[in-house]
């Protein structure tokens, strides 16, 4: 009789805190020893000369969700979910979005439906908050971080999800009270509006006036009310897709100062810049998300705050939509910059784009990567250790990546459903061959080897948002952190 399901033998692996030769035994889905030299298993991947990672925890990317405009992204749990995997790939955390009037729980059941049939690799829900009444704020979500679904999304803009100062004290109480950890889109909404009309009213409608109308200053003015909203309440907050420098030292002397404010950023604010919205024709609107991509001081800043700590997650924000009237330019062939779908698609090329250019030019290392892409988000989002590391007793999801392979970017060998990378072209080094999520053989061989509907849905529980080490000083040296706490 084989002792284990699986073994994957010879390889060097590597977790947010180390790197180690071992093998792998996997039984009943699940990491059941680690050491060298083990045998016994119905089946075996030879794993040498290859390293062995935590399958990738993807924690923020839209997928079969309706835009407030009411576009449909282009990725459905079929195509968004195998174009994960093929990305090295193991858990998705995609949003269940309530647009104003809907009910959260109404939200919730649709994504199930959504999800369940079609993703090939397990995944959680963030909830988007964009309706904060009484009865969702009183009932509803409650009940729901109580399930489960303890993480959601804010926006501090867009005209038909942005909530207000007051809203965002009234949702981190909950969140507080009820152990949930609130994902903030800090941007300032009248800033851009304001940018934006005048620009408008001058006749400059270009996808480049985009980047003009989001200035930075929307951004940092944002993040560092956010910062002090949460300071008020007393609960952690995550600033998604800091582009900036200013906004990304926000962060940093917050954390500085003991403060539960941790910080995301993305593949587009390190690889592309303003300068691509201004391609030729409507290209520019290839490039066209929120906040845009900046500089080149930037793309610097956003660099060294991969590696001081600002920044604990790494996610692509994969927003799928096509460069045709179903996505892009869905107002016409030439739309206003403001009439253009938001967000680019990333979530196959965010690891290898990370992994060949921050672990293989010296940026960062193998266990920072590993860290910024799977554990840091499984523990901010209540998954750890069940995800995110290599250990006995985690789910057996595990990434093989050939770290030498060389591969030129181009859309024709990404799995997603769109008809555009913003990465075309680029040369990486370093290439996730084979995936295994919860002991089953996804990606292997340059195939797909599972059926939609074969991930689970992962269950979380409340209170860890509480549990996440804070930032690099001891609580107790911001006198003023509990302000208002007392009250609520
Ligand atoms: N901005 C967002 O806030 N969400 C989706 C994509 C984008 O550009
Ligand atoms: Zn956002
Ligand atoms: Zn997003």
């Amino acid at each position: 009789m084989s002792d284990f399901d699986l073994i994957v033998s010879g390889g060097t692996i590597a977790t947010a805190s180390d790197t180690f030769q071992s093998d792998i035994g996997i039984t009943n889905g699940r990491i059941v020893a680690l050491a060298e030299g083990l045998n016994g298993a119905k089946a075996t991947i030879n794993a040498a000369g290859k390293m062995v990672l935590p399958g990738g925890v993807e924690a923020h990317c839209h997928i079969e969700q309706e835009s407030a405009a009411g576009i449909m992204t282009a990725d459905d749990y079929r195509s968004g979910s195998i174009s994960a995997a093929f990305g090295g790939n193991t858990t998705i955390i995609p949003f269940a979005a309530q647009h104003r009037g809907q009910s959260l729980r109404d939200v919730v059941k649709e994504y199930h439906a959504r999800a369940a049939p079609k993703s090939v690799i397990d995944y959680a829900f963030h909830l988007i908050i964009s309706d904060p009444t009484d009865q969702v704020l009183g009932q509803e979500l409650p009940a729901l971080i109580m399930e489960g679904y303890t993480s959601f999304k804010v926006y501090m803009t867009y005209e038909l999800l942005k909530i207000d100062d007051r809203q965002m004290l009234d949702v981190l109480s909950v969140a507080r009270k009820h152990g949930a950890m609130t994902m903030v889109h800090a941007e300032n909404n009248d800033v851009i509006d304001w940018l934006a009309a005048r620009l408008l009213e001058a006749g400059n409608t270009a996808p480049k006036f985009h980047a003009m109308s989001h200035a930075r200053i929307a951004e940092s003015e944002a993040s560092s009310r956010a910062i002090q909203l949460a300071r008020l309440v007393d609960t952690p907050i995550l600033i998604v897709h800091v582009s900036t420098e200013e906004a990304a030292t926000a962060i940093l002397s917050a954390r500085n100062k003991g403060l539960k404010i941790f910080g995301e950023t993305c593949p587009q604010y390190l690889f592309l810049t303003a300068d691509d919205l201004d391609r030729d024709g409507m290209d520019g609107a290839k490039f066209c998300c929120s906040p845009p991509p900046r500089d080149a001081n930037d793309q610097e800043a956003i660099w060294r705050g991969l590696k001081n700590d600002t920044f604990q997650v790494f996610s692509s924000d994969h927003a799928p939509y096509r460069f045709d009237d179903t996505g892009k330019l869905n107002a016409g062939p030439n739309p206003t910059f403001k009439k253009i779908a938001n967000g680019v698609p990333g979530i196959e090329l965010r690891l290898p784009l990370l992994f060949s250019e921050g672990v293989g030019k010296g940026q960062i290392t193998i266990n920072e990567f590993i860290a910024l892409t799977s554990t840091n988000a499984a523990k901010i989002y209540g998954l750890h250790p069940r995800k995110g590391t290599i250990a006995v007793g985690s789910d057996a999801d595990i990434a093989i990546w050939d770290t030498k392979r060389e591969v030129t970017v181009t859309h024709d060998m990404l799995h997603d459903n769109m008809d555009y990378t913003p990465y075309e072209g680029m040369q990486l080094t370093g290439w996730p061959e084979i995936v295994i999520n919860g002991g089953r053989v996804i990606v292997e061989d340059g195939d797909l080897q599972v059926s939609p509907g074969s991930g689970r849905f992962l269950e979380r529980k409340p209170g860890h948002a509480a549990a996440v080490p804070s930032g690099n000083l001891p609580l107790e040296l911001d006198p003023n952190r509990n302000f208002g706490a007392d009250i609520l």
